[in-house]
């Protein structure tokens, strides 16, 4: 009796340590749940970062393309030129959601060939393409179960468009990007809207009206645009990114844009970190929100003046708008992108240079063009470009400079934009014995002499390419520069 009622006092307490063992590891799990949802990569090492980061820093030139049913407009809505990127007509004229979506009607591009897009990037020396699968207007490019404001629901052309562009870029063996717009949604009820004035750049009688309900909504103009945010990014944007990392085979980069209502906002953040490890390896940029600094910096429409520690890419239109507009005729010259691709590769950045196909879907001809002119270059010089490291000088009088670093020396592209009359090409400081150094582009053999102020390349008396002719030189030893 005595050791029974004994028994049962232990057995209690051991009861008692097992719900409490349980509570422990119940709590413990939930903050790790909690913590979990943070950037999965948070903690990775230098080491892994490197390796994930590896093919990214080695491609240096990407192709951006903004299509969507803004393609569909073209900067113009009822007859009036809309001022600034097309891709914001919607925002910028105000257009009422229903009236929006009748241009999805119109989005009929039966002339899209995604063999030939990705095969113009491929040709141009690109090797990745990041795609806008759903802009700031709301609009899918894929069939997505959570809405009827896609290319399945909402257009004649009735397909997904992404599903033979993931196809084609796996079989030319172009990596694949898509940028998906997570807060701003100026079609789904919740979704976020940056507050622009009626009246810059479209002369509109009402601007005053509309003006001031942009500023009690939240930059909506439409009724129909308002709702909860937070039932909106667990509705429909978080459902959709996972979609567009699911459905569509190996992703390579998630380029997040305007964290508009999320910049601080850590909670609404953390609803698409878990998505992150849907792709194993993704890559991301800095644009999510929360606080979250992602894998890289994005300067927009602009070169840094200097490199930084942290990868960065610059995006950039040829003309002055991403999505289509059928009257912007301003396009830099071959000239302008090419030196840029240059300038950011000796910064050691990426380029990422877009396209904005029409709404029948092609490429404008002089993004084919340049795209074209791009190409011949790298064909000769692409080795000066991939897998190159940032410019060793601080300046350079006559052009840019990359490089390669070995574990016993470094081979040195000087890329001369400014042909030195005089034929005589001086890299300044350089003390390392030159081993060889040739042109590029025949291998011709090149004469230097080194003194104090650093190697004098002796040059032929023309430049092989007027926009870029690249002088190879390899050196011995660990690079020794003195800076000015
Ligand atoms: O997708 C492209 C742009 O549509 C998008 N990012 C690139 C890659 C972008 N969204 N917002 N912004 C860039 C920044 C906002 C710019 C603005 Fe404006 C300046 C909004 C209003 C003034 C540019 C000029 C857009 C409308 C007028």
């Amino acid at each position: 009796m005595d050791s029974r009622n004994h028994t049962s006092i232990i057995d209690r307490k051991s009861n008692h340590c097992i719900v409490a063992l349980f509570l422990l590891l119940l709590v413990g799990g939930l903050i790790g749940t909690v913590q979990a949802a943070g950037w999965p990569y948070e903690d990775e090492t230098p080491a892994q970062r490197n390796a994930r980061m590896a093919w990214w820093r080695q491609a240096r030139f990407g192709m951006f393309i903004h299509w969507g049913v803004y393609a569909v407009p073209a900067g113009t809505h009822n007859g009036v030129k809309i001022n600034r990127i097309g891709e914001w007509i919607m925002n910028r004229a105000k257009i009422p959601v229903a009236e929006y979506k009748e241009y999805g009607k119109q989005f009929n591009p039966v002339k899209y060939d995604p063999n030939q897009w990705v095969l113009m990037a491929k040709d141009a020396g690109m090797k990745y393409i990041v795609i806008t699968t759903k802009h700031h207007d709301g609009f899918a490019l894929f069939d997505s179960k959570v809405t009827d404001w896609d290319i399945v629901d909402a257009t004649p052309y009735g397909k997904d468009l992404l599903k033979p562009l993931a196809e084609a870029c796996r079989k030319h063996g172009i990596k694949l990007g898509f940028y998906y717009s997570q807060a701003q949604d100026w079609c789904h009820p919740g979704g976020a809207a940056i507050r622009k004035p009626a009246r810059e750049g479209w002369d509109n009688p009402d601007a005053d009206e509309i003006d001031a309900y942009t500023a009690e909504h939240d930059g909506h103009w439409d009724p129909a645009q308002l709702g909860d945010m937070d039932e909106y990014l667990r509705t429909i944007a978080a459902p959709q990114v996972r979609e567009i990392l699911t459905n569509y085979g190996d992703i390579a980069v998630l380029w997040w844009d305007t964290p508009t209502g999320m910049k601080t906002n850590k909670e609404r953040a953390d609803l698409f970190q878990p998505l992150i490890n849907l792709q194993p390896g993704l890559i991301t940029n800095n644009r999510l929100g929360g606080g979250y600094k992602g894998d890289l910096n994005t300067p927009e429409q602009r070169i840094p003046a200097t490199g930084s520690d942290y990868d960065w890419e610059t995006c950039m239109t040829m003309n002055d708008t991403w999505g289509y507009k059928s009257y912007d005729q301003n396009w830099k010259s071959t000239e302008t992108l090419l030196r840029n691709l240059v300038d950011i590769a000796s910064k050691g950045g990426n380029y990422l240079l877009n396209v904005g196909p029409t709404g029948e879907g092609e490429f404008p001809q002089p993004s084919i063009d340049r795209l074209k002119a791009i190409g011949q270059w790298m064909k000769i010089y692409g080795g000066s470009i991939y897998e190159t490291t940032a410019s060793p000088f601080a300046r350079l009088t006559w052009g840019r400079c990359t490089k390669k670093t070995f574990i016993n020396g470094a081979t040195l592209y000087l890329h001369v934009f400014d042909w030195p009359a005089d034929g005589k090409l001086l890299v300044p400081g350089l003390k390392n014995e030159v081993l060889h150094a040739y042109l590029m582009a025949n291998f011709e053999k090149l004469e230097t002499r080194s003194n104090e102020s650093g190697v004098t390349v002796q040059l032929p008396v023309q430049a092989l390419d007027p926009i870029d002719t690249v002088v190879v030189l390899k050196v011995s030893g660990e690079l020794d520069i003195q800076q000015e």
